[in-house]
């Protein structure tokens, strides 16, 4: 399930084989986005596109569709599973089975071509995407850490790295959340910060107005993150 500017998605069995509906709350209209007789899972929307997984070739795939046109498309045929696409205004990102290990791989709406995210050793999963950073699951290390990089240009990062394991990222803008394990398998804690080397813009202590209070959070934060 998931949701963006009004609109609900969702991943639905009535059918008997898993289809994607869409629930636009300002009209509450419920509207079928894929009900094609193969199993479709794990839909994600920005605006007006949604892209989910598809089984319609007897393997897992990613499929999208463009809500203002109503045409539906392939994203990523690959005979190998193509696994929890992630969609931003440009771009959508998923994990994929198609090497040794898992990897990020990656679709450009605006020039149509494929990009490797991440295919470095270990598995790479859970890619969660806005704008144009993609943060990423990452057991290169061992254990799970989290790393990102801006489609954009510039260099693989590491988003945090600690003790344990770093699961569950989601990102908006430059605040990046995830549940963290490093004090304990038993104590889940939730830790934020920010894409490295970018200032934070975020009302994060919700008083509307973002100043020295904002920034006092994250540099807290910093420090946890530095040991
Ligand atoms: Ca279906
Ligand atoms: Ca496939
Ligand atoms: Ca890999
Ligand atoms: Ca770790």
């Amino acid at each position: 399930m998931a949701v963006h500017s009004g609109r609900i998605v969702w991943e639905d069995h009535r059918a008997g084989n898993g289809d994607i509906y869409m629930l636009g709350l300002s009209t509450m209209t419920e509207t079928p986005v894929c009900v094609e007789s193969h199993g479709q899972y794990a839909p994600s929307i920005y605006g007006n596109l949604i892209a989910w997984q598809d089984m319609r070739n007897g393997n897992s795939d990613i499929y999208a569709r463009d809500m203002a046109s109503g045409v539906t498309f392939p994203v990523c045929t690959n005979t190998n599973d193509q696994f929890n696409p992630n969609v931003s205004e440009r771009y959508i990102a998923w994990f994929d089975l198609r090497n040794a290990t898992k990897d990020v791989y990656g679709y450009d709406l605006k020039t149509g071509k494929e990009i490797v995210i991440c295919n470095q050793a270990g598995d790479q999963g859970a890619p969660e995407i806005s704008g144009s950073f993609v943060v990423w699951t990452d057991w290169r290390n061992g254990d799970c850490d989290l790393y990102g990089k801006d489609l954009a240009g510039g260099p693989e990062m590491v988003i945090a790295q600690g003790l344990a394991d770093q699961i569950n990222p989601e990102i908006d803008g430059k605040v990046i959340v995830w549940q963290d394990h490093r004090l304990g398998d038993l104590n889940t804690d939730i830790w934020m910060t920010c894409i490295p080397g970018q200032s934070p813009t975020a009302d994060l202590n919700g008083d509307c107005r973002v100043d020295f209070e904002d920034l006092a959070i994250l540099a807290e934060q910093w420090m946890m993150t530095a040991y």
